[in-house]
């Protein structure tokens, strides 16, 4: 473990985390109740890389992020309550309901919005950093993809451009390894997708995605470079998802595959095995992580209560704020 950090942002990190994992838990729940329209992708697995990396950041940033991107909005600190009510498609939602969970987004809080198109956020993301460019302003941006989304075009298009011009951005690839139902082993053969950096002259780093404190200080690193005019980074996060694409898949295809690939992913578990660690070198006891859950399950509940307590929208605004 490192020294630099001090057993506040210890706790930040680990309060960050559970807190997604307990949001989503109870997201999947109202999806297998039949309570919320339509489907969810989930983070449960993912949880150190966006804690890791908006912990780097400022609350100026701006973030791209993906159909996957209840994570995302959690480590900005987004409204819990909000968030669910607008996966539930409640009037209380941060989009009254119309985004639902895959355009779920909180503009104060940076998100340039999730994207249900793969690979569709990454050159909005570029263009907020070229704007922070143009405006001469100190903020930087965080594109979040899939591995995935490094086959498409976009991605290659946005950090060609982002390169030449130097723009304060970070790319961020979630390689969870399957898109879908598909192997990126099987559709790649750069097995590293930061190798992909070298043919746009900036660092491309690999990151071990299950672990908080290394996904930070990648990310502080990446982060300084893009703040100070040195232009992006392509950060590869190693990761895995606990549930399949979305909430209705049973992710069969990967226990074909290997029927230990999932168990031996989650006895690598970003937010239990960041638990053990700190109990082990006794920066953070059993009772101060006993209180802190309690907090956030408290928390979490009170943000399930808003959601369910909020009417949907009326049926006459069906057309309002609505641009497409
Ligand atoms: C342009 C486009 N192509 C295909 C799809 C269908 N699709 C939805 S999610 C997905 C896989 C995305 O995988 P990845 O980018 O690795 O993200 P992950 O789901 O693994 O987080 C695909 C192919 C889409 N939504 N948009």
């Amino acid at each position: 473990m490192d020294k630099k950090y001090s057993k506040e942002q210890l706790i930040g990190f680990y309060e960050t985390m559970y807190r997604m994992r307990r949001f989503e838990e109870e997201v999947f729940e109202f999806y297998k109740k039949g309570m919320m329209p339509g489907l969810a992708h989930l983070y449960l697995g993912e949880e150190a890389i966006a804690t890791g990396v908006c912990a780097a950041l400022t609350e100026n940033d701006y973030i791209g992020s993906t159909h996957r991107g209840h994570g995302h909005l959690v480590a900005r600190g987004a409204e819990l309550g909000k968030m669910m009510a607008e996966i539930l498609g409640k009037e209380g939602g941060y989009s009254r309901g119309k985004g639902g969970s895959m355009h779920i987004m909180a503009l104060d809080k940076g998100i340039l919005g999730a994207n249900g198109i793969v690979g569709g956020e990454i050159p909005i993301a570029t263009g907020a950093a070229y704007t922070a460019k143009y405006l001469g302003t100190d903020q930087i941006a965080v594109s979040f993809f899939g591995e995935s989304a490094s086959n498409e075009g976009t991605f290659h298009e946005s950090l060609n451009m982002a390169a030449a011009w130097d723009l304060p951005i970070v790319y961020v690839i979630e390689n969870n390894l399957y898109g879908i139902s598909v192997d990126i082993r099987d559709v790649t053969k750069t097995i590293d997708i930061a190798d992909r950096a070298k043919a746009y002259g900036i660092p491309g780093i690999i990151v071990d995605g299950m672990d908080v404190i290394a996904v930070h200080q990648a990310a502080e690193e990446a982060v300084k470079r893009a703040r100070s005019g040195n232009g992006p980074t392509l950060m590869e996060c190693k990761t895995y998802r606990w549930q399949g694409h979305h909430v209705g898949d049973p992710a069969v295809y990967r226990e074909r595959r290997d029927p230990n690939e999932k168990a031996s992913w989650q006895e690598r578990c970003p937010v239990d095995c960041f638990k053990d660690k700190m109990i082990e070198q006794k920066k953070i006891s059993e009772k101060e992580f006993k209180k802190l859950e309690d907090e956030i399950e408290a928390q979490v509940q009170t943000a399930v209560k808003f959601a369910i307590d909020s009417p949907y929208p009326d049926p006459s605004e069906a057309y309002t704020d609505i641009f497409a």
